[in-house]
């Protein structure tokens, strides 16, 4: 058995954990992150696409932009297309200079797990069978197995960073949970292909054959999504049908089509709205995805990781480094606001953007009166734009 002793154990190598550990190491702190895959899996596991303008500012303050600001894509606007037409949503212009990066989460992992190793941090990869113990007591464990090794780490305090799936949620009573959930009847098939882009920002597309979703990941290779039944399977489609159902989507008056290519990779997202609002159980902190999951649609996922990390961080630091207790005992209550905030967004624009199968046919005439109004009123736009962008971090 190998036994090690820290402050902070982090369950979870993805953008909340490892963010998380960055902030607290070069703060000082003594922590180590426990990850079950593989670096080389988390590393080229597609995902996000899009960092929120507070997102962007911070990993810039945190010396973690180099490789953002050089290879990230800087978007300024957005368009909506609906009604055969496109309209530009001007972010800089509705939002006094904001705008977003398209900087795939796995190249945020990469730089995370560089930054963190380079500063030191233990991070436990293919770490298996992890456990959490005597969470309600001043000295918690984490128990797990690395290749034939048994681990134990004696710690202070455990952030469950280990997302929907992880132990950590699950470690925390069900009857002290308090738990919300929306799931929506449709999902999204997502494509990687090798093409050039088609528009120079992000397309959502609302449409009579549903939404579809045209962003990008490199000069070369296209990021496109199109809705679908949640249960459907990808070996169901070929290129030419996708190709085919990405098209109708962005149909419109003026001839203008997607520029296709071969589909190097397809996956079907579900899409839900999830909210645990305990985010804190004795000397357990939850962070992104354990603790919230949103529908893809507003972009919001990652950045509210980002949010939760920097807030528990803040926390952390004070009690570890100051003895004050206050941020800690008001996590969840900070964290949460934000992480609400960011759900309600993402199930709006959801509902915007996605006619739903079996829905009385009044809610599309609501639908498309909302987008008219949104590419018709400055302030309905800016709403739009300030949400889209991000909030600020939550402030003690
Ligand atoms: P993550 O899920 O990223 O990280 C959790 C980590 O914990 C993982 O590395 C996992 O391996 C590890 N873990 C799990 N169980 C463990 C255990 N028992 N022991 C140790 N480690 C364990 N969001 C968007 O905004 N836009 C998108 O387009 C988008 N697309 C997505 C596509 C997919 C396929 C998925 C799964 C998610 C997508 N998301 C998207 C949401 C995603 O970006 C999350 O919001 C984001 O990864 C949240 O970060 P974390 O909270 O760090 O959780
Ligand atoms: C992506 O590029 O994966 C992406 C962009 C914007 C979204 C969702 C996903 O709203």
């Amino acid at each position: 058995m190998n036994a090690h002793r820290t402050k902070v154990c982090i369950i979870g190598a993805g953008p909340a954990g490892l963010l998380l550990a960055f902030i607290l190491k070069t703060s000082g702190i003594d922590c180590l992150v426990v990850e079950r895959q593989s670096r080389e899996t988390l590393e080229k596991t597609i995902k996000a696409g899009v960092l929120e303008h507070p997102t962007i500012e911070l990993f810039k303050q945190l010396g973690l932009g180099d490789r953002m600001m050089q290879d990230g894509a800087f978007h300024h606007g957005f368009e909506l297309a609906f009604g055969g037409q496109r309209h530009r949503i001007d972010l800089m212009d509705l939002t006094d200079g904001k705008y977003i990066m398209v900087y795939p989460q796995h190249e945020v992992i990469k730089d995370l797990i560089a930054a963190n190793l380079a500063a030191g941090t233990p991070i436990y990869f293919e770490a298996k069978n992890v456990m959490l113990n005597d969470i309600s007591t001043s000295q918690p464990t984490v128990h797990f197995k690395q290749a034939e090794t048994d681990f134990v780490i004696t710690t202070d305090f455990i952030a469950g960073c280990d997302g929907y799936h992880g132990p950590s949620r699950q470690a925390i009573p069900a009857d002290q949970r308090r738990e919300f959930t929306r799931i929506y009847p449709c999902g999204w098939f997502g494509i990687l292909c090798e093409a050039e882009p088609s528009a120079d920002e992000l397309i959502y597309a609302q449409s009579d054959h549903g939404f579809a979703l045209i962003s990008t990941r490199t000069p070369t290779v296209q990021r496109m999504y199109f809705q679908c039944d949640p249960n459907d399977d990808v070996t169901n489609w070929t290129d030419d049908q996708i190709w085919d159902a990405l098209q109708k989507c962005v149909h419109n008056e003026t001839g203008w089509r997607l520029k296709e290519g071969k589909v190097i990779q397809k996956n079907i997202v579900a899409m839900r709205n999830f909210v645990c609002e305990t985010m804190q159980f004795g000397r357990l902190f939850l962070a992104g995805d354990a603790a919230h999951i949103v529908p893809p649609t507003g972009a919001k996922g990652l950045n509210l990781a980002v949010g939760d990390a920097v807030v528990l961080s803040r926390a952390l630091i004070e009690r570890i480094m100051h003895d004050d207790e206050e941020g800690l005992k008001h996590y969840s209550e900070m964290a949460i606001k934000r992480v609400w905030r960011g759900e309600q967004f993402s199930s709006w624009m959801t509902d915007l953007l996605h006619d739903f199968k079996g829905e009385d046919p009044i809610h599309r005439k609501f639908r498309r009166a909302q987008l008219e109004q949104i590419v018709s009123s400055r302030s309905a736009a800016a709403s739009m734009a300030e949400n889209y962008v991000g909030v600020p971090f939550a402030r003690a």
